[in-house]
């Protein structure tokens, strides 16, 4: 991942990652409340099992927004106009954004960013082979950080950047205001965003949703720790925590633990870290709007939300703004 940092210049850029990833473990579990950047999460078998978790019948996002852009996908086209550019940040395999393209009235190019190039470059194949006038730039790097949104091919076409999946909801609020600030920054007036996101709603299927039956979750958490062992010589016995998610209706998120089942202590990169029994390593939040909420936030970030699609229960929504 391109992280802006600037000490380990000259460096191969994965023993930067490497570095990074160290410096951030390190510092996550010399804290009171123990924590690790949920980024962490999408080492290569993190992302084989946050895919089998997208299939998983508790967790509801992926087939509600999923439903929701196949009923859509006409409208939301037009919406998007003729010629538009879309630009997606975090794209993975773009299997979300290959059907919009389909239906975008000759949209002139595609700029998915992300910071796994191999999934990139394989689906820039699978695209251009269905849409083969399309142009499509694969940028290769961090959306979170600077440099990588100047490295987008400027043109005089209408942008509109993708964002679904409701990755939005991993980040802070303040962060979340940020990125949305940030993306602005690249847009002109009458250009878009197009903004998935889950919405609050009973907390039993959102505790489910998270801490599936089939355990693939928790695979997922403890998958983090499988990670550190292997990268930063860490002894953690995955055995000796459980994993745990639960809905924090004040804060409105579910948020995901790794709970010390025992007092232990850890070896990382060859410091020590103590455990008391039940302390727990805060792995990830995954934020909840309310439609309300998320009209503010796009107002309070540049943008003027002019349309929204939701499914029948209002579980999750699909945002269209504009910067006015
Ligand atoms: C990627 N992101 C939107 C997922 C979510 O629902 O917050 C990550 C996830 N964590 C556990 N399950 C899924």
């Amino acid at each position: 991942m391109a992280i802006g940092n600037t000490d380990g210049v000259g460096l191969p850029p994965g023993e930067n990652l490497r570095r990074q990833f160290e410096r951030d473990v390190l510092a996550g579990l010399s804290t009171t409340q123990k924590t690790l950047p949920c980024k962490y999460l999408y080492d290569e078998a993190g992302s084989k099992l946050f895919e089998a978790i997208c299939d998983l019948d508790d967790y509801y996002l992926t087939r509600t927004e999923a439903a929701i852009f196949t009923r859509a996908l006409d409208e939301m086209a037009s919406v998007l106009g003729r010629e538009a550019q879309l630009i997606e940040p975090g794209a993975g395999n773009c299997e979300k954004a290959e059907p919009l393209l389909a239906a975008m009235d000759n949209p002139s190019a595609y700029y998915p960013l992300d910071i796994s190039r191999e999934i990139l470059l394989q689906a820039q194949q699978r695209i251009q082979q269905r849409l083969p006038q399309l142009e499509i730039v694969p940028i290769i790097g961090d959306f979170t950080a600077d440099d990588v949104w100047g490295r987008l091919p400027q043109s005089g076409a209408r942008k509109v950047i993708f964002f679904p999946g409701s990755t939005i909801g991993n980040f802070s609020h303040e962060q979340a205001r940020a990125l949305l600030i940030r993306f602005a920054g690249q847009l002109n007036p009458g250009d878009g965003l197009l903004l998935g996101a889950d919405l609050v709603k009973d907390s039993v299927v959102l505790e489910r949703a998270y801490h599936d039956s089939n355990h693939v979750t928790e695979a997922f958490n403890k998958n983090l720790l499988n990670r550190i062992n292997s990268e930063l010589n860490g002894d953690f016995n995955t055995e000796a925590f459980a994993h745990r998610a639960f809905y924090h209706s004040f804060r409105q998120r579910v948020e995901m633990h790794l709970v010390s089942l025992v007092e232990q202590q850890v070896s990382v990169s060859g410091r020590q870290f103590q455990f008391a029994e039940g302390e727990t390593i805060h792995t990830e939040n995954s934020h909840k709007y309310t439609l309300p909420d998320l009209q503010d936030l796009l107002r309070n970030t540049g943008f003027s939300p002019e349309k929204y699609w939701t499914d029948n229960k209002q579980h999750y929504a699909i945002y269209y703004a504009q910067i006015p």
